[in-house]
């Protein structure tokens, strides 16, 4: 039998009629049920270099590894077009963009009608979190694009044994549909990257639908991924009491063997994957320090049975970010990425390799672009023209990960002690603090801001607030967000301490003030010793900080002058900040939990 199949491997009466009905609207040539094979996706990756879409890599250097080019116009999420259409404008909240359901579903219904036409629908189910785990959610996206299949087999689980859980527990299913929005006329030649200009990222969260149309890109496309893991998943948790969060996780091992779990969030394109897989600095690994990564993009959190909260990275695979990923800045994502690895949008280079910039020092004598273009660095010198566009990606799996966490797929997780928030923030925000309590780092978290990247569509650099850095992720009323991380605490027997940090302030030279990456064991040496309650700081208006004495600077040259620079908190700043927040808070009115007021008045008391 050859690999994938016409016919259904499932019989699940309801996803069979939803296939029948969907296949209808969008009017595919064929249909292809997704069994998840390497054959499979040998096939489909075979049939993508032959349409054009990928470059088979330099076997040698780069086995496995496929390249991508995709339409200029198609580089990153659009939040602009992103929608939460739920039953009333209030529940999605002024966070999200919201048109009334009926509407959108007609709207929907007409930009699907015939739109796969000359095209194979594949009929794709994935499970977020491993096969079976209690807290794994599963999932059936249709998709016109085998890009996009070919990506989630890396990103999630997918396939038969999927179909399986369907068949054999009849759990619910989010449905997804998507579509690249290009039908093909019988005889017309396809381009290699189909998209359409006009854009559809669409969520229902009540009957926990996704709609997809228009873009073959990351968190457009593969809906595994914000679709569903956040932005669905955020009301499945709010509904079921637990959390879905746009968070890293990692597992710090101290000399003595024992393991700490930490959760991070921050917002796109902020350096997560290279904190999740930060090798410590030497002195640190001398004495037996280690780090072990679970997750380095989504986390779902859930109280056990003992009142712990724990965690499951739903993905099994990395969506990074190329540009600035090197052996000098980490050398567990360059091993992860070193074969079976989809790039999208870096520079080819002429011997079947890859580029970016930052991926070495010295940049090849010519390669082409992320378009195709002749580049070199002259070019670039007499242009400022990137090599490889700035949210270039390496999709790779993480089990290729030299120190994915040996716990990382266990079914019921790994035990949380502490929350981690951050932003890029270049002034006024410190390099480390933790909150007094759970409601003080709710606080934290609900106002930390962040200066915007190229991981969305958008003028970069400017400051917006993004709460837990769930801004364009959040499903639902960010007032009922806030709400519900703080009735989480009732639920749980040992609260996580929650921490603020800032790799990234910059002083008067405008030059960074934290050497960052490795360095970064220093300030989590302390998250972890904070969390086990051995290690000390001192009292400030915004929470408990470290003093130079409390960090181990071991072969680190770091003045005591230095680290209070980078420490600093400037009142007059702060007001400004909290200022800032009370806009945050204004928007959400409406639904802000009041303790986000208390917490808020006391900040103002003690500046
Ligand atoms: O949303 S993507 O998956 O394209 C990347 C991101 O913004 O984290
Ligand atoms: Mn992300």
């Amino acid at each position: 039998m050859k690999p994938g199949s016409a016919r259904p491997p499932c019989r699940n009466p309801h996803l069979l009629r939803w296939v029948e009905k969907m296949a209808a609207l969008c009017e595919p040539a064929a249909i292809h049920w997704v069994d998840g094979s390497k054959q499979e996706y040998d096939r489909l990756c075979a049939q993508l270099v032959a349409a054009g879409t990928f470059t088979r890599l330099n076997a040698r250097r780069w086995p496995g590894c496929f390249h991508a080019r995709s339409d200029p116009g198609d580089v990153a999420r659009v939040e602009d077009r992103t929608f939460i259409c739920s039953y009333s404008r209030e529940a999605a909240g002024p966070n999200n963009q919201w048109m009334d359901p009926f509407e959108m579903r007609l709207k929907l219904r007409g930009l699907f009608r015939g739109a796969m036409r000359g095209r194979t629908m594949y009929v794709l189910p994935y499970s977020m979190g491993p096969v079976g785990s209690p807290l794994a959610r599963i999932g059936v996206q249709l998709t016109d694009s085998p890009y996009v299949v070919v990506s989630m087999r890396i990103m999630a689980r997918i396939g038969l044994p999927v179909f399986k859980i369907i068949d054999r527990d009849s759990v619910r299913v989010v449905p997804g549909l998507h579509s690249v929005g290009a039908p093909l006329a019988p005889g017309a030649k396809d381009v290699p990257w189909p998209c359409n200009p006009d854009k559809y990222i669409v969520h229902f969260p009540e009957t926990r639908e996704i709609w997809s149309y228009g873009s073959g890109y990351g968190g457009n496309a593969l809906l595994g991924k914000k679709c569903f893991a956040l932005r669905i998943a955020s009301n499945l948790a709010r509904d079921e009491g637990w959390l879905a969060e746009h968070m890293l996780i990692l597992g710090v091992e101290d000399p003595q063997g024992e393991k700490t779990y930490v959760a991070a969030a921050f917002p796109s394109a902020c350096g997560k994957t290279n904190f999740a897989m930060m090798i410590p600095p030497p002195a640190f690994q001398k004495q037996g320090w280690k780090i072990w990564t679970v997750g380095d993009d989504i986390a779902w959190l859930r109280p056990d049975a003992e009142g712990r909260l724990r965690a499951i990275n739903p993905e099994a695979g990395f969506f990074g970010v190329a540009p600035g990923t090197s052996l000098r800045t980490n050398p567990n994502a360059m091993a992860s990425l070193a074969r079976n690895t989809i790039f999208t949008n870096t520079a080819l280079t002429p011997d079947g390799g890859v580029w970016w910039e930052g991926m070495t020092d010295e940049p090849p004598a010519k390669c082409q672009d992320w378009q195709g273009n002749a580049w070199t660095p002259e070019i670039a010198k007499a242009t400022g023209a990137k090599a490889a566009h700035p949210n270039s990606r390496f999709t790779a799996p993480a089990a290729q990960c030299p120190t994915i966490d040996p716990d990382w797929e266990k079914p019921e997780g790994v035990p949380i002690s502490a929350i981690v928030f951050g932003g890029r923030r270049a002034a006024t925000i410190p390099l480390i603090y933790q909150a007094f309590n759970w409601t003080a780092g709710v606080y934290v978290g609900a106002t930390m801001g962040s200066e915007a990247t190229a991981a969305s569509t958008g003028t970069t650099g400017v400051l917006r607030r993004d709460p837990m850095a769930m801004k364009p992720f959040c499903g639902y009323h960010m007032g009922d967000y806030f709400r519900h991380w703080i009735a989480m605490q009732k639920r749980l027997s040992e609260t996580p301490r929650i921490f603020h940090v800032n790799w990234f302030r910059k002083g008067a030279d405008g030059k960074f003030l934290w050497p960052g990456f490795g360095d970064n064991m220093r300030v989590l040496k302390w998250i972890v010793d904070r969390s086990r309650g051995r290690a000390l700081g001192r009292e400030t208006p915004i929470g408990w900080m470290p003093r130079h004495e409390d960090l181990d600077w071991t072969g680190l040259k770091f003045s005591r002058e230095a680290f209070e620079a980078l420490q600093a908190v400037d009142r007059m700043a702060w007001r400004g900040e909290v200022m800032s927040h009370e806009e945050l808070f204004i928007e959400l009115h409406d639904r802000l939990p009041k303790e986000m007021i208390y917490e808020r008045e006391l900040l103002i008391c003690r500046l």
